[in-house]
């Protein structure tokens, strides 16, 4: 259980972030006058949960279509403050969810746990612009747990629960330097692309899986967008300042090529890391490059797909796995856009971990909370992932998403890796079978203003031969209920 002082750190945080929200209440009324009648546009329409938070495009006025609400009136004035020759952008957001797990948790599968807890998560935010293309952008997050099972001793490389008001972002971008296509990215930044599949923020979890310490250089013209970093991973401390990086450094190349309805992606990812003790012990060089793309048509057909091998070494043994994935829907042009689709993901495993090869495909730094199940019980690893989804979006504002999942693995004799990457469970020999279960997942979103979103959800997972054949195996449940403001 979180001893009382961790609830108590837990309370005085709420306070500080109160206090944090009050002044930026008054920062924004301090603003008055600027651009009151440029209300900044609302976010695309619901978002699934780990979709990118997007802060590297500056808050634009949007047509006047319709007179302001007195909200949009009120939280424009934060935006656009003239501050000599730059102009400020001042913003923040709370997000509150309640969970509820049953037979599993963040870190296990199993027919022994119940949990109920409440999470917080608060950001506070303001972009220095200069011109059109040169900006500083500063973000701090607040987030914390109350009732959960979990200490943050739990966790040794940083609780994704608990994160006392720290830096999450801190980066100066100039694009298109001097009229050229030319451009960079420097500091504390979250890293997204496209779907966020092959590397995405993890915006769901409270903490957030992933940002970097990184310096991009970045190439925009109409048609070609490369972005090329070198990163290094920050560990989250839940109490003290982030500061400290994951072992690993990552280098990598993003490029996007527009062809039609159609977005082309060519990417190179190398992960570089020392393990003195892990077995096998051994410097690791993971190369994944690889190919995706994604478009609309007119006809109401979605596509998207990629395809990613890994080759490399890790100590004296060799790394040869495949990733890809493939995902098409429809769109019917009636009341409420009901999408049908149908989604694969694929990752390879490994058949013989004696051979010298290591064939378990390792799912880059990619989002695992929209994919694999919305439980994370899976990662991009060893896995067969067979996905029916059905979304709805009725009175523009709602939108009702469900999903069913049939989750296999790709070797048998390969373990089942958990959404956090580490082994779940594993029968060497194969017999236990394939088939890891089958799970329902049901969200409903209701966009109640441009700033205010309520989302709930219930999953379902019910296992199948080879979690049944290797110990316990009861039904899972999760539950949530989130609040989030931002503006
Ligand atoms: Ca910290
Ligand atoms: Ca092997």
């Amino acid at each position: 259980m979180v001893p009382r002082t961790s609830k108590f750190r837990s309370f005085v945080g709420w306070v500080v972030v109160r206090r944090w929200l009050s002044v930026c209440a008054l920062l924004a009324g301090a603003g008055g006058g600027a651009q009151a009648a440029a209300p900044p546009p609302p976010e695309s329409p619901a978002p699934p949960p780990s979709a990118s938070h997007a802060p590297s495009s500056p808050v634009s006025p949007s047509p006047a279509a319709k007179q302001p609400s007195a909200e949009e009136r009120l939280w424009s004035r934060g935006k656009g403050i003239p501050l000599g020759p730059f102009k400020l952008d001042v913003g923040a957001g709370l997000r509150l969810r309640g969970e509820w797990q049953e037979n599993f948790d963040v870190k296990r599968y199993g027919d022994d746990s119940h949990d109920l807890f409440l999470l917080e998560r608060a950001r506070l935010e303001v972009r220095l612009r200069f011109l059109d293309d040169l900006q500083l952008f500063v973000q701090g997050q607040d987030a914390h747990v109350l009732g959960i099972d979990f200490s943050n001793g739990d966790f040794p490389n940083g609780s994704p629960y608990n994160n006392t008001f720290d830096l999450r972002q801190a980066y100066l971008e100039w694009t298109r330097i001097g009229g050229s296509h030319l451009g960079f990215k420097l500091g504390r930044q979250a890293i997204a692309h496209t779907d966020n599949r092959l590397m995405g923020p993890g915006e769901w979890g409270n903490v957030g899986r992933y940002t970097w310490d990184a310096a991009a250089l970045t190439w925009r013209s109409r048609a070609l967008d490369v972005d090329a970093f070198y990163a290094f991973r920050v560990r989250h401390d839940p109490e003290g300042f982030d500061h400290d990086h994951f072992d690993y450094d990552v280098l990598g190349v993003f490029s996007t090529v527009p062809l039609g309805p159609l977005k082309l992606h060519a990417f190179y990812f190398l992960q570089m890391n020392n393990f003195p003790d892990a077995p096998p012990p051994g410097s690791s060089f993971r190369h994944s490059p690889g190919i995706s793309f994604e478009g609309a048509l007119a006809s109401g057909i979605d596509v998207s797909g990629g395809l990613v091998p890994q080759f490399g070494s890790w100590g004296e043994r060799e790394v040869r796995a495949l990733g890809g994935y493939a995902v098409a829907g429809y769109s019917a042009p009636v009341w409420g856009k009901p999408r049908l689709g149908a989604h694969y993901a694929y990752a390879s495993g490994d058949a013989d971990a004696a051979d010298g090869t290591i064939r378990t495909f390792d799912g880059v730094f990619g989002a695992v909370d929209r994919y694999y199940g919305r439980m994370n019980l899976f990662a991009w690893m060893n896995l067969h992932d067979l996905q029916a989804a059905f979304s709805l979006s009725p009175f523009g504002r709602a939108k009702l998403e469900i999903d069913y999942h049939l989750f296999l693995l790709a070797e048998r004799r390969d373990a089942w890796y958990y959404a956090t990457g580490s082994s779940q469970r594993q029968d060497p020999t194969g017999a236990a079978g394939r088939v890891l279960g089958h799970e329902l997942d049901l969200v409903a979103t209701v966009k109640a203003t441009p700033y205010a979103r309520i989302q709930a959800g219930y999953s379902l997972f019910a296992p199948g031969e080879f979690i049944r054949n290797t110990g316990t195996h009861a039904l899972a449940h999760w539950a949530f209920l989130q609040a989030a403001y931002e503006f």
